[in-house]
């Protein structure tokens, strides 16, 4: 299902009851962020999306926590829970052979506009570029937050940053937070991992001084998401939006750079990034509940800003988890299950907690076929893009629920004997992790709460997990009223 723009997006949420409109004067400086905390943190019921209508000293309205509750974050993505999104890539990439002519013909049906659905489309006109400054554009138009007490600077936290490979023209669309650093200059927080940091790399292999940027803010938010999806280098994000749409990204020219942007969005920035420039970006209170310190990043140098009348200004606060950041993850989380399980089919499925940040711990679920397989599956995940960094793999049964911490950690707690089911190893770890002895290098564990058998070399027998018999359970069922228990 496809959005035209984030406005028709947060009609839907309004509509649905799923958002709160803010009418009162509020300040952009510290004080939404401790209204959105709240919010992020509270029961369904009180968390909503939050629309501040006045901010103090703009004009443009301000949208935070549209995708902060698994019922939004679903519909975002078009799809009524977060698990749909796994049966649909699972069904995209492995197509069982229908039975009935009925169910090829509905396949196929559903196929055709999905492959059709994929390329981005161009088109000569766009609402972003309604408003057009490239005289003396200035960021101070819009209502960028100043995050945390002790943030360097104000934010831009929900961006999409557009970059082409230098060498091969390829897209990239990557969620990088951009530092004002004035009214023309924005830090550029791509970290090493990542999309844009290796076409910088590319830039400076091949001489290249400038790099165009494009940063677009809003648009369907089906876009917006998938600037912050971990999809494989040179897979265009905006092919994984269409395919989520069900309906291509349309994309118009920048009007100063050689760079096309989402038709529909709210607001673009326009620059470039100069390979050989470097400032210091920081500190900025992250995702991992503390300040990341000060770091040299690239610089980006604006050139124009474009944006459609009454354009609405999207942006999101992280912090301590949980936050509206998390849902965005669990939505990664659930759609590349089926990504992982193309390299390790025995996986049957992973939860990243909130408490874990993404990349601290990692629950999977797998049935067990040989010796040495939790081993392979642990060093398989160590092995595919961007999961690299997990820092600790918890490996359980299948009939475990991972997504019960509680069941996992009576799990682990007995299933464990600490001298022989850990791996300790060391590897790449996420450019925000403050625990490894020194930056992007780290210590990783990898526990396996399976059961033991003579597989692993175990020569005990492992004892019967206490389960009531299902008559006995059908019998209490039935009688349960009659207990006068509940009354
Ligand atoms: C709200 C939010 C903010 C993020 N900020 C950054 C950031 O500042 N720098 C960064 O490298 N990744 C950041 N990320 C993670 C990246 O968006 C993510 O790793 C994505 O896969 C990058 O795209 P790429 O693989 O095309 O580079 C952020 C993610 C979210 C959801
Ligand atoms: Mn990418």
């Amino acid at each position: 299902m496809a959005y035209k723009d984030l406005h028709a997006f947060i009609r839907r949420l309004e509509k649905a009851g799923e958002l709160v409109r803010i009418r009162v004067p509020v300040s952009a400086d510290l004080e939404i962020t401790e209204i959105a905390d709240r919010v992020m943190k509270s029961p369904p019921e009180r968390n909503k999306a939050l629309l501040f209508e006045k901010v103090r000293g703009h004009d443009m309205p301000v949208l935070i926590n549209m995708f902060g509750s698994p019922r939004r974050m679903a519909w975002a993505l078009g799809v009524e829970s977060l698990e749909d999104l796994r049966h649909r890539l699972a069904r995209l990439i492995k197509p069982e052979m229908p039975q009935s002519w009925g169910e090829k013909f509905r396949r196929a049906a559903e196929l055709l506009p999905t492959l059709r659905a994929l390329g981005p489309k161009r088109v000569n006109k766009g609402i972003c570029q309604e408003v057009v400054i490239t005289d003396a554009p200035s960021l101070d138009a819009l209502p960028i937050l100043t995050c945390w007490p002790k943030d360097g600077g104000r934010y831009i936290t929900l961006p999409q940053v557009i970059t082409r490979d230098p060498r091969t023209g390829r897209r990239n669309v990557g969620m990088y937070r951009l530092q004002v650093f004035d009214e023309r200059t924005l830090g550029m927080h791509w970290q090493i991992h990542k999309g844009g940091a290796e076409h910088e790399r590319v830039a400076r292999e091949e001489g290249v001084e400038r790099i165009p940027v494009a940063v677009a803010l809003g648009g369907d938010p089906a876009e917006i998401w998938a600037a912050s999806a971990p999809l494989p280098p040179d897979i265009d994000e905006y092919m994984l939006a269409g395919w989520l749409r069900g309906k291509p990204v349309e994309l118009v020219p920048c009007v100063t750079q050689p760079l096309e942007v989402p038709a529909d969005a709210e607001i673009v920035i326009e620059g470039y990034v100069d390979p050989r420039e470097r400032r210091l970006e920081g500190p900025f209170g992250d995702h991992t509940g503390y300040y990341t310190p000060p770091e040299p990043y690239p610089v980006m140098h604006v050139t124009a800003i474009t944006h459609r009348k009454g354009a609405v200004y999207p942006t999101t606060v992280v912090g301590r988890p949980p936050m509206e950041d998390y849902w965005m993850g669990k939505a990664t989380e659930r759609l590349f299950l089926p990504l992982l399980q193309l390299f390790l089919p025995e996986v049957l499925d992973m939860n990243m907690p909130a408490e874990g940040v993404f990349h601290n711990l990692l629950i999977v679920k797998m049935r067990k076929r040989y010796p040495g397989h939790v081993r392979k599956v642990i060093h398989g995940i160590w092995g595919l893009g961007l999961m690299m960094l997990t820092k600790a793999i918890v490996v359980v049964d299948d009939w475990v629920d991972v997504h019960d911490l509680s069941e996992v950690a009576w799990q682990v707690l007995g299933n464990v004997d600490w001298a022989r089911d850990v791996i300790v190893s060391e590897g790449p770890v996420d450019a925000l992790d403050h625990a490894s002895y020194r930056p992007l290098f780290g210590g990783k564990i990898g526990v396996d709460a399976t059961a033991k058998d003579e597989r692993d070399g175990y020569t005990r027998t492992w004892p019967e997990r206490i389960e009531m018999s299902p008559e006995i359970k059908a019998l209490v069922d039935r009688r349960w009223k009659e207990y006068g228990i509940d009354s």
